[in-house]
């Protein structure tokens, strides 16, 4: 495998198989990554990667592009029928993009937007504020009540008071399902837009795991390689709702994507999409979708079993937001994740709502079981991953965050030496590399 890049470039080689190996050996536990099909990294190491295709089918601004318009025209198909939506832009780079375009399709600079705060699970493109999104427009953040839930009292509040031109549903860190129905309400009631980034749950969606937006949003956005499980990349859908509220939204989109934000369409990324929209519209994943919720619940309920405290007290989606203040105290979450990472399991360090410390140093950690799942783990693995889990945290349960600023960077470097020196977590990633001999990545058939 990358026989030509062994050959050509050994040092850069030896970074992707070392990469290959971490993957492999190693439980991937962080919610916004998946294992592609073999299918959709061929695609993405095709000969299309060499073409230029400014503009869209028919309309290009570079000969030579009758194939790549029949394949974007295939992606497009694909995602309307798989989302119900009357038109896609699969042209988005990613989600921030696809998110910005957003912004300039349906907002002049300046014009008021509300997403949810950063901290307690938002986006940063969703108005937070060291986000261009809050410098060229006017961010009133909305939040999350002491359970986690969305404060949609506080949202209607707000929203009467400074009405919005566009208010942003989504999240990266929010164990609880959507209720769309609820912001649609309340942007119908002020005149805004409702966008509904599902980056996170769209496999959801598309299994029937998860409430959709299309009946309530005007514009959906999503990235495309979270738990739909193709390449990186974005995609803008406007639906019956959106033309309805304006008849020129599909075109606005479109000129905001490409002349508005980019240039070239990434074709390469465009056809492995159009494989992971196939891919996606089958009875396996649908299956898919709906055992990665199963395995989150299984999972939850392991962590719960073995001492762990959660955001929400469990999950309704693919997430789970651990709150690790109850062993570490107040910014415990680096030293959950950095054990984690010894003991072989990758997930990331997260603020929890109310979040005690701060956003550089939070409480809390994020996992979630998309990727376990592709790799063919089902709820009994989960009890396992759970107690793996529990016990990485235990063994470094005695470390406390200096609560003096400047004495942090010190003491987390004494932490990391400790960790990777503990015996327990030693003994933890070994019993994990040998799990994961029994779970290939899709495609690995060489063990
Ligand atoms: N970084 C993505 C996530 O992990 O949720 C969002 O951009």
């Amino acid at each position: 495998m990358y026989d030509r890049i062994k050959n050509q470039d050994a040092e850069l080689y030896r970074s992707i198989l070392d990469e290959k190996k971490r993957q492999t050996e190693g439980l991937e536990l962080i919610p916004s990554e998946n294992y592609t099909s073999p299918a959709v990294m061929e695609a993405m190491g095709s000969i299309l990667t060499n073409k230029y295709s400014e503009g869209y089918a028919g309309r290009r601004y570079y000969n030579g592009n009758e194939h790549i318009d029949h394949i974007e025209l295939l992606a497009i198909e694909r995602a309307k029928k798989l989302f119900r939506v009357k038109h896609v832009n699969v042209q988005p780079y990613s989600g921030s993009p696809a998110n910005l375009a957003v912004y300039l399709a349906t907002c002049a600079p300046g014009d008021t937007i509300m997403g949810l705060a950063l901290p307690e699970g938002g986006h940063l493109t969703h108005g937070w504020k060291v986000s261009a999104t809050a410098m060229f427009y006017k961010s009133v953040p909305y939040h999350v009540r002491a359970d986690g839930r969305i404060d949609f009292e506080e949202l209607r509040k707000l929203a009467r008071e400074h009405k919005p031109k566009l208010i942003w549903a989504g999240a990266t860190a929010y164990p609880y399902a959507y209720d769309y129905k609820k912001f649609a309400e309340i942007a119908d009631e002020v005149g805004a837009y409702l966008a509904a980034d599902i980056a996170h749950v769209a496999g959801l969606i598309v299994a029937g795991a998860h409430p959709s937006p299309v009946p309530h949003a005007h514009i959906v956005t999503t990235t495309t390689h979270k738990t739909l499980r193709g390449p990186r990349g974005g995609m803008i859908m406007v639906t019956d709702r959106g033309l309805k509220k304006d008849p020129d939204l599909a075109q606005k989109v479109d000129k905001a994507v490409f002349p508005g934000l980019q240039g070239g369409p990434h074709d390469h990324q465009t056809a492995a999409i159009a494989i992971a929209l196939k891919e996606a519209a089958t009875p396996k994943f649908s299956a898919y979708g709906k055992q990665i919720v199963k395995n989150a619940k299984a999972l939850a309920a392991s962590l719960k079993k073995n001492g762990i405290t959660l955001v929400a007290d469990g999950t309704e989606n693919h997430l789970i937001l651990l709150d690790l203040a109850p062993i570490f105290g107040p910014g415990g979450g680096v030293f959950g994740s950095d054990a984690m990472e010894v003991a072989g399991m990758t997930a990331n360090k997260n603020t929890i709502p109310k979040e005690p410390m701060s956003p550089f140093y939070p409480s809390g950690v994020r996992l979630g079981t998309p990727a376990l799942t592709t790799r063919g783990m089902k709820e009994r693995e989960m009890q396992k991953v759970g107690e793996w889990i529990a016990r990485s945290i235990r063994a470094v349960g005695s470390y406390r965050m200096p609560s003096d600023v400047k004495e942090r960077a010190a003491y987390i470097a004494r932490f990391k030496k400790g960790a990777a020196r503990n015996e327990e977590l030693l003994a933890i990633r070994k019993e994990i590399r040998s799990f994961c001999k029994k779970y290939p990545l899709p495609g690995d058939t060489k063990r």
